[in-house]
């Protein structure tokens, strides 16, 4: 008698993990518009400033004394590419921003080496969003945003900025890199938004 796999089944049917219009990767492509800077993380900081210029800092000590969290997520890149079940290591936005106070509704992520992309706070709160520093259990590979990275999984992951460096809190909204030369403002990937 053959045997018919349904649903149920252990298998994960990927199909059904995909937003329109990707399909999956085993690999982990490289997309950067500039050179990889090449970041010590003696030297490295993380800052959050708020619409009152208050600025808050961390060093990389400082981050790895605060609670650390493994997720994992699938990631979705606006040039078609998924990746499932991807395994990170950082963490909670959420635990940065407790110490914060602000009323701004924005954020844009400042990378070192200039790249910007603007986000929604909301979007970067409720267990959304993480600054991550490992990858697969090693550390994050200077190509893929080593020393750290934004990861924000549930929206295309041109707004996982590489090599962050801070967020700048804006009561309005102004677009960031990628936004300026065509990518949608928003970004998520099961609603296709990819193109403004
Ligand atoms: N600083 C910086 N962050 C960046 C980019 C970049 O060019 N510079 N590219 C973005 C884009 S378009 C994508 S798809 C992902 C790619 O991440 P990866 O190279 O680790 O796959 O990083 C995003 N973050
Ligand atoms: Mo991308």
């Amino acid at each position: 008698m053959p045997v018919t796999r349904g649903f149920g089944g252990r298998r994960r049917d990927h199909a059904l993990d995909l937003p329109p219009g990707q399909y999956l990767t085993e690999d982990f492509p490289v997309l950067s518009a500039g050179p990889t800077p090449d970041i010590d993380t003696a030297d490295w900081e993380f800052f959050i400033r708020t619409e009152s210029g208050d600025v808050h800092t961390w060093s990389w000590e400082q981050l790895h004394a605060l609670p650390i969290e493994d997720v994992t997520r699938d990631i979705h890149c606006v040039t078609r590419w998924s990746k499932l079940g991807t395994d990170w290591r950082g963490v909670s936005l959420d635990t940065l921003f407790e110490r914060v106070e602000t009323e701004a509704d924005f954020v844009m992520a400042h990378s070192y080496g200039g790249y910007t992309t603007n986000v929604p706070l909301e979007d970067l709160q409720d267990g959304k969003a993480w600054i991550a520093f490992e990858f697969d259990g090693e550390d994050l590979e200077p190509e893929h945003g080593g020393p750290a990275r934004l990861l924000i999984p549930h929206l295309y992951f041109w707004k996982s900025a590489k090599w962050i460096h801070g967020l700048v809190m804006t009561a309005d909204e102004e677009p960031g890199f990628w936004e300026q030369n065509g990518y949608n403002n928003y970004g998520d990937p099961w609603l296709e938004q990819r193109y403004s």
